[in-house]
């Protein structure tokens, strides 16, 4: 397997000016037929033209017009090279493909009733023999043919120019996408598809289609991905002046596709599950996930399309922005802070076990073997955390004028996350060098911030450094360049902030919130005229993706709470009380006596008294730190032990807190219709965060009330809370009642794919013993389908990244025990969809971070699966990087 490195970077020795297609689809086979009017690229030496094509049948070849002799061509596994006489010409090509046989779902497969194509990032080479990488950029026809009655859908990118019937029942309909485009944003669909029509006015008053395919039975579910795309298109308007460039926008809904969705030129494939929803199936999260997709796919039409990659390792210039991009229009639909809650604890959850992993990389990586592996937390998640600092250090004016340099500067070209970073630069005249670091650079820096306090002179110094640990990429780190937003607590409310040489007249009002600029490994901020010891609110909404250590005592935690007028701060204090007691947990051991210290009920009552506080943040703040945050903060994981902590914290607190979450539960229960906006949401997950401390060990009257809510919902969100509640309960009345609840619910919605697939993650996650046989039956099960990504996700990923109980029990031999069947899973996988099988791999790349046993049994299923001789390069990258 080789490894590709960006010092290697070259411009392509030709460009393609036009491709021209024309896909022929037959019952078993398909024919492509490629035209492309080529030119040398003058700037680079040597004529030879290296094509990439995989799996390719080829039929013909010829250029301009004569067919090429078998010595004119070199024909490899992935590569086609030759040598063209002259400058300018046109090849074309006519290959053979199956895509009936294509498992990878990459290229151009089919799903159930349609053929449709991925192609991001190097998918299109399993089409044609094309130079497939993101800085050729090309003007496409494509002409489509298929029989009328198995595909009466045609679907290309851009607008259509023709159609029409042909002998045999066949016809083709021919589409033109006047945006030149590299070819990973090619889309071809071919199907039996029903559509919803809708229509948007733009900010310059063209009128553009709207149109949603969906197999016929889905028709009613569009409609909250149809306002969202209506919502996405105005608020770009709104908020970046970006109008959208076509005639057409659409998206067709797909059952098996490997990521979420895909923003190919006015023909965005979608997941299923990221576009369908209706209130009976769809939970809360679900509706919030297709409105965030929808609006990231769209936005990707300037910040990914219109301006795009030059080369694999640019990933983030469109992934990060956009991110970026989507964040903030939820932010903007719902609440603002929710939002920001949201996005943080995915980040630290996930992201920072990436980057303290053997796959840890920068958000712009110096090499790979499989591109595919990194589409990853860090390239998304980290990326858009650095463009949100860029844009909160030049604040909303300049950002948008940077915004709007970068898309003027570069619209049509392929660039660089670096010209980026220039646009921001070249209109705040702010030096943003030290921000290379964080493109870099893997891993998390670790900011210790310690505090004094002189009474005499009034002064409060923060001294704060930075420390980030060794990566695989990189031993020692340049210090990072961290916004660290902070304000400061005093017994009666915030104080005023004086740095050492600011004078208090020339400072705003309301002087009570601060960015300190961290540039060095080590650095004071004196701050004068405080007249009292004060509490440090720091990293208020996360200023920085940084690992935050300042000890706070809990008393510090609950001021906080109580008096912080930063909303994510008093979420993050509350957080903190909750560590503090896991760690208390954690600290008794197993058998070992453990008692809740009083002041996390104590802060937990003032909050369930205070009426003014939003619902939803409430209820993450009744949430537990994730099991996956907890492990990141010990030296050594023992996943039960966590678990076990985590159970028994919660334990206690549905004892302190009963009388209040059954008030509050009672309150939040009275019917009203489904509404899918910021506030009922908010409410439903109040109640239900409430249901689920209840059913912890509920008394009759609760197991009831909770069998109540399943059989009454009537929206999936109360139905699947309250079969959570059962399911996740160690209590034995609820496990019982679970089991009639689940063979219920699996009758009542057996034919709802997705809701099926909401079934099998559940069970997938019982804690209860005896998960690995219930696992086994989920595969064996009549609605599993091992080809389809959104099923293995729900039972396999569902099984190894939610149920610690199970999944990290041992076994008696190296055979036996969760990690053994996550390898036999992967071996299996492996050979039909290696980008889903080296994805479900990430749980046993964390082996060296766990305890002893742990650790060893990990080890060894990673060992086994490189002995393969098979490996897919994609699980093998991931494999040799975690043993290496
Ligand atoms: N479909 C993926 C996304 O939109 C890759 N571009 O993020
Ligand atoms: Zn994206």
């Amino acid at each position: 397997v080789q490894t590709v490195y960006l010092n290697d970077y070259q411009q392509p020795a030709y460009w393609i000016d036009k491709t021209e297609l024309e896909v022929d689809i037959y019952s078993g086979e398909t024919f492509v037929r490629s035209r492309l009017t080529m030119r040398k690229n003058s700037s680079i030496e040597g004529a030879q033209l290296d094509l990439h094509g995989e799996g390719l049948e080829l039929l013909e070849i010829a250029i301009d017009g004569e067919p090429l002799s078998e010595e004119r061509y070199v024909q490899g596994p992935s590569v086609l090279s030759l040598t063209p006489e002259t400058e300018k010409f046109v090849l074309e090509t006519k290959v053979r493909i199956e895509p009936e046989q294509n498992t990878s779902l990459e290229g151009l497969y089919r799903s159930r009733t349609m053929y449709c194509t991925q192609c991001e990032a190097e998918g299109f080479r399993k089409i044609t023999y094309y130079l497939d990488r993101p800085d050729v950029m090309s003007d496409f026809t494509t002409r489509v043919s298929a029989d009328k009655s198995r595909c009466p859908v045609l679907l290309s990118n851009g607008n259509l120019v023709e159609a029409g019937s042909l002998d045999n029942g066949r016809h083709f309909a021919t589409w033109h996408d006047p945006h030149k485009k590299p070819a990973y944003l090619f889309a071809l669909v071919a199907g039996d598809l029903a559509k919803v029509e809708d229509s948007f006015t733009t900010c310059s008053g063209k009128q553009v289609a709207l149109e949603i395919f969906v197999e016929e039975k889905d028709l009613g579910k569009c409609d909250h991905a149809m306002q969202s795309l209506k919502k996405s298109m105005q608020w770009d308007e709104q908020t970046y002046g970006r109008e959208y460039d076509l005639d057409i926008f659409m998206i067709v809904a797909v059952d098996d596709f490997n990521m979420g969705a895909m923003e190919n030129k006015g023909l965005n494939i979608f997941n299923t599950s990221c576009v369908l929803a209706s209130p009976t199936t769809t939970t809360d999260a679900g509706f919030q996930r297709v409105e965030g997709v929808v609006a990231h796919e769209y936005f990707h039409n300037w910040s990914g399309n219109r301006v795009t990659c030059r080369d694999w390792f640019q990933l983030s210039l469109k992934e990060g922005f956009t991110v970026y991009r989507d964040s903030e229009f939820s932010a903007d639909m719902g609440s603002r802070t929710v939002k920001r809650v949201e996005d943080v604890s995915l980040l630290r959850t996930h992201q920072f076990a990436e980057d303290a992993g053997p796959m840890a990389h920068p958000i712009r990586p110096s090499s790979y073997m499989e591109i595919s592996n990194f589409y990853t937390l860090t390239i998304y998640e980290k990326g858009a955390e650095v463009v949100r600092m860029i844009a909160n250090l030049l604040g909303p004016e300049l950002f948008r004028k940077g915004t709007d340099l970068y898309f003027e500067r570069h619209d049509g070209q392929a660039v660089t996350t670096e010209d980026f970073v220039r646009a921001m630069a070249d209109v705040s005249g702010r030096d943003f060098s030290q921000f290379d670091n964080w493109y870099n650079q893997a891993g998390t820096p670790e900011l210790t911030i310690v505090d004094a306090y002189d009474e005499n002179a009034r002064e409060y110094t923060l001294t704060v450094s930075q420390y980030t640990p060794a990566t695989p990429e990189c031993a020692v780190k340049k210090p990072f360049h961290i916004p660290l937003r902070m304000g400061l607590i005093g017994e009666a409310g915030e104080l005023a902030l004086t740095l050492a040489d600011e004078i208090a007249e020339d400072l705003p009002e309301d002087n009570t919130d601060r960015v300190l600029e961290v540039t060095q490994t080590t650095q004071s901020f004196v701050f004068h005229n405080v007249p009292e010891k004060p509490v440090p609110s720091l990293l208020r909404n996360f200023s920085a993706p940084v690992k935050l250590k300042y000890d706070y005592s809990r008393d510090d935690l609950c001021a906080i709470v109580m008096r912080d007028s930063n909303g994510f701060t008093r979420y993050e204090a509350v957080q903190s009380l909750c560590m503090a007691a896991i760690n208390d947990a954690m600290a008794a051991g197993e058998g070992g006596r453990f008692v809740l210290d009083e002041r996390l009920p104590r802060v937990y009552r003032s909050l369930f008294a205070q009426a003014e506080l939003d619902q939803a943040m409430f209820a993450y703040m009744l949430t537990l730190p994730a099991e996956g945050y907890i492990a990141e903060q010990q030296s050594e994981i023992d996943p039960q032990a966590i678990y076990q902590a985590r159970s028994k914290v919660k334990s206690a607190l549905a004892q302190a807190l009963a009388g209040e979450l059954e008030q509050t539960y009672r309150a939040l229960s009275v019917d009203v219709e489904y509404s899918a906006d910021a506030e009922s949401i908010a409410r439903r997950s109040l109640k239900n965060v409430c249901l689920s401390y209840l059913m912890d060990q509920p008394s009759d009257a609760t197991l009831e009330l909770c069998k109540t809510q399943f059989e009454t919902a009537t929206n999936m969100t109360d139905e699947i809370a309250a079969l959570t509640a059962m399911v996740m309960s160690e209590n034995a009345k609820a496990q019982a009642a679970a089991a009639v609840a689940l063979s219920d619910f699996y009758v009542k919605w057996r034919d709802e794919a997705l809701v099926v697939n909401q079934w099998f993650a559940l069970q997938a996650r019982n804690p209860a013993a005896g998960g690995l046989k219930r696992v086994n039956d989920l595969l064996q099960h009549e609605a599993y389908d091992s080809s389809n990504p959104n099923k293995i996700r729900a039972v396999i990923g569902g099984f190894c990244g939610g149920n610690t109980p199970n999944f990290h029990s041992l076994g008696e031999t190296p055979e036996q025990g969760g990690y053994a069947f996550l390898a036999q899973q992967i071996q299996q996988l492996d050979a039909k969809n290696p980008q889903i099988a080296a994805r479900l791999l990430t749980p046993l790349t964390r082996w060296r971070r766990y305890a002893p046993a742990y650790s060893q049994a990990m080890r060894s299923q990673l060992e086994a699966l490189l002995e393969m001789p098979s490996l897919s390069p994609d699980c093998y990258e991931v494999v040799s990087k975690s043993l290496a």
